[in-house]
Formats: structure tokens, sequence, C-alpha cells
């Protein structure tokens, strides 16, 4: 074995205080499930990377071992290979009909990639941004991203409240239900991250009631702030049609009004604005039939499940040459996360949308330095060698060690939302 090769890699699930968010499969629970991988050669250079939080995901994981343990972190086309002819193909529908995506290969491609690329970064002394062909952007900006929630922080604490909290910290456990609470949870996440753009999460609440919540953001913010809105595929296309005029001048663009790409297709047709999407074009088999169709303008990418940073760069190009725009989808996260989606968003030939972030909702971080700073609404690129992050390991042990105590494997927002609604279910299609 040289010294280059891979010799080990380190699984370890983590869980990070989450607040109840609502969205339309239920709520979150009081952690949010990450998973820390660790690359590590023969000369014991360590690259990192995180993925959501599934046991499944880390036993494919730890399954993948016995094929890249040995394997030289620099050819990636033959990492990919061994993956995918290891593993059963999977399809789009594996995803599931929840917002979030379920399948394996996918996420295990992106965390030995990006892993794989912070150990060539520190080998060359270059950051990540310039192994995907060089950085176009010093800053990259991100959204706010607005959600329905109970009054809470998650955690040890779960649904309690610290009493104390002043500004962002006391919005983040604030009850937000009504057009009021979300316009005050809009205005101390601005105020505290400098966001220009706002997203809310939708699918939580009877489509008027989230229709007045953006008029109340376009009243409160005006027309210079670009807002959007994402019910999560659950609402009828007649109902996405009749709801999306009334917010047609309201909205920068309408996230996964409906489910499947024919009916986002039909709505696209009825409606005068930019369609986005991460739950119906979701990886490279959905191209050929979102063009045929006309499934949606934006493709919200995330190198968590397209497999990877130089997927989404691929994808990209796909994108300019078919007329879609590209930005980025997110969910909770800390991080290592977010230092490879600043790299790709520096590299990305356009960021014509701010992208979407979790981040604020997490109070924790797994990183040397704590929380990263937002400037703006926006996050510096890292300079330093590879991601530009390091594994803070005292709190490494502590996020695994909630892992271990908090018992959950796996997101599941049903059983979160059962705990406060016995009688809860989820619908693929709710009004
Ligand atoms: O965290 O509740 C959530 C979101 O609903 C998330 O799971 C989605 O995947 O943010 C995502 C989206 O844009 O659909
Ligand atoms: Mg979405």
């Amino acid at each position: 074995m040289t010294g280059l090769t891979i010799k080990d890699i380190i699984i370890t699930p983590i869980a990070a205080t989450d607040p109840p968010l609502l969205n339309a499969a239920g709520l979150h629970a009081p952690y949010a499930l990450r998973t820390i991988v660790e690359v590590v050669t023969h000369d014991n250079i360590i690259g990192i990377s995180e993925i959501p939080g599934n046991s499944d995901i880390d036993d494919a994981l730890e399954k993948s071992k016995e094929i890249i343990i040995g394997k030289d972190p620099f050819q990636l086309n033959q990492i990919r290979d061994a993956i995918e002819s290891h593993f059963d193909s999977e399809t789009t529908a594996q995803r599931g009909d929840a917002p979030w995506d379920q399948r394996k290969i996918v996420h295990v491609f992106s965390a030995i990639e990006v892993a794989c690329l912070d150990i060539i970064g520190k080998i060359l002394e270059r950051p990540i941004v310039d192994l995907l062909g060089g950085k176009r952007r010093n800053m990259v900006p991100f959204a706010a991203y607005l959600f329905y929630k109970y009054k809470g922080a998650g955690g040890k604490l779960e649904f309690g409240i610290d009493r104390n909290a002043t500004g962002w910290d006391a919005a983040r456990q604030a009850e937000a239900t009504t057009p009021e609470g979300i316009v005050k949870q809009a205005i101390f996440m601005v105020k505290e991250f400098g966001f220009k753009s706002i997203k809310l999460k939708g699918g939580a609440f009877e489509p008027q009631q989230e229709v007045n919540a953006i008029k109340a953001l376009y009243a409160h913010f005006g027309p210079n702030v670009p807002l959007r809105h994402d019910p999560n595929a659950i609402w009828k296309l007649e109902t996405a049609i009749k709801h999306g005029k009334s917010m047609e001048g309201f909205l920068e663009y309408f996230e996964d009004p409906v489910r499947g790409q024919e009916n986002m297709a039909k709505a696209r047709q009825a409606l005068k604005m930019p369609l986005a999407t991460n739950m119906c074009t979701t990886s490279f088999e959905d191209i050929p039939k979102s063009i045929k169709l006309g499934a949606e303008d934006i493709i919200l990418s995330d190198h968590h499940f397209w497999g990877g940073l130089r997927s989404s760069m691929e994808l990209s190009r796909i994108c300019s040459t078919f007329g879609r725009k590209l930005s980025m989808h997110s969910n909770s996260h800390l991080g290592i996360s977010l230092a490879a989606m600043v790299h790709l968003g520096a590299a990305l030939p356009e960021v014509p949308y701010a992208l979407d972030t979790h981040y604020p909702w997490q109070s924790e971080e797994v990183i040397v330095g704590g929380r990263t700073k937002f400037e703006e609404g926006a996050v510096q690129v890292p300079s330093k060698p590879g991601l530009g992050v390091e594994i803070d390991r005292e709190m490494l042990k502590i996020l695994h060690k909630n892992y271990l105590d908090c018992g959950l494997k796996k997101r599941d927002d049903l059983v979160e939302m059962r705990k406060v609604v016995p009688d809860w279910e989820f619908k693929q299609v709710r009004w």
C-alpha cells in the first residue's frame, strides 16, 4: 500500500439540537441527525464530509469500506464505479414521498467524494473550489429559510424554551403559526444573518393561511426582497393553480407546489412565475422527462443526493444547456456540509438565486472555531486547503453522545408529529 491510499473510513453518527419545525411530512424531532465521515490515508491525511444521518445509509457506508479501503482518493471515477457495482442500483422512486431524500448510494458516494476532495485539496494545498475549476465569487449568498413551528428549541430542552433568550435566539424558540409569527421570525432571522431573500417552508397549514403569510412578508419587506414558497408537493394541481395565481407578482419562484413532473408541468403552464424543484427532478435519470414535459424552471441541486460536488457541476452544465437555472436545496446541517455547499456555490457558473440553508436553525457546531459567520446573508469561500474546516473532536464526542442518548436512528417527522397530534396522518396530497 502506498502512503496515498485509503486505509480507513470512520463513520460517526451525531445528533444536533433541532427545533420543532413543521412541514408537509410532520414535525422535526428534537435532534437533527447527521453523519460525519472521515476518510484516512496511509499517510494519515484525513478528509472529512457530512451527510444526512440515517442508520441505513451508515450501514451502506460501513459496507462500502471493503471496496474503498486500498483505493487512491484521486481515483474518484474508479471509486464511483466500485460503489455503483457493489450495491443494487437505486431508482428515483426510492427517494420516497417525504420532502427529504432516502436513497443510499448517492449519499454514500457524496460522503466519500467530498472527503476525498478534502484529502486531494490538502495534498495539493488548494481549496476544494479550485478542484471544481476555480472560484467565480468570493461570497456565496444564502436565503432566510422560514418555518412554521411549535414553541421550543429542541434538543434536551425538547419543547422547552430559554426564558432569557433575546433576538434571533428568542425568535428561534418562539411559536410561529400565523402570518404575524412568520413575519416576526423573518425580521429576526434577516437581522441576525443579513439575508436578502426569504423562503417559507409551506405545506404545514391550509393554503390560504400560507398565502397570507407570503403577502404579509411582502407587505413588510417590500418588492426588493425576493420571496419563495415551498409546500413540498402537497397541494392538488387546482389548489396550486388557484393559490399560485394569487401569489404571482409576490414570488421569485414557487417550489414544488405539486407532486410529480406531469403535475409540475401543468402548473408551470398555468402560472406566470418560475417553478423550482427538489422533489420532482432529483437525479440525472429524471432529466429527459423533465425536459420533455417542461416540469420546472429551476433545479435545486443538493450535493448530498446528486452524488457529490463534481456531479453538481455536471448538473449545472445540463441545466444551462436546457434552459434551466440551478440553485441549491438544504436540509438541517452543520458546518462541514455548509463548507462543501459554499465551495460548490463559489464554482458554479452563476448563482441566480440565493441558496437554501437550514443553518440558522441549528445552534451547535462540529467544526473548530464554532458557528460559521454570515456576512450580509453570504458566506466567504474558505481559502485553506481542502474543505477549509476541521472537526472539533470534543464537539464530535458530545454530538455523538447526543445521538446515542436520543435513540433516533433516522428522520421520521410523522412519528414526531403524532407525539403532539396523535391522529395526524401523512398524505401525499393534502389540499
Ligand atoms: O427540513 O422540514 C424540512 C424541509 O422540508 C426539508 O426536509 C426539505 O427537504 O428543505 C427541503 C425542501 O426544500 O424541500
Ligand atoms: Mg423544497
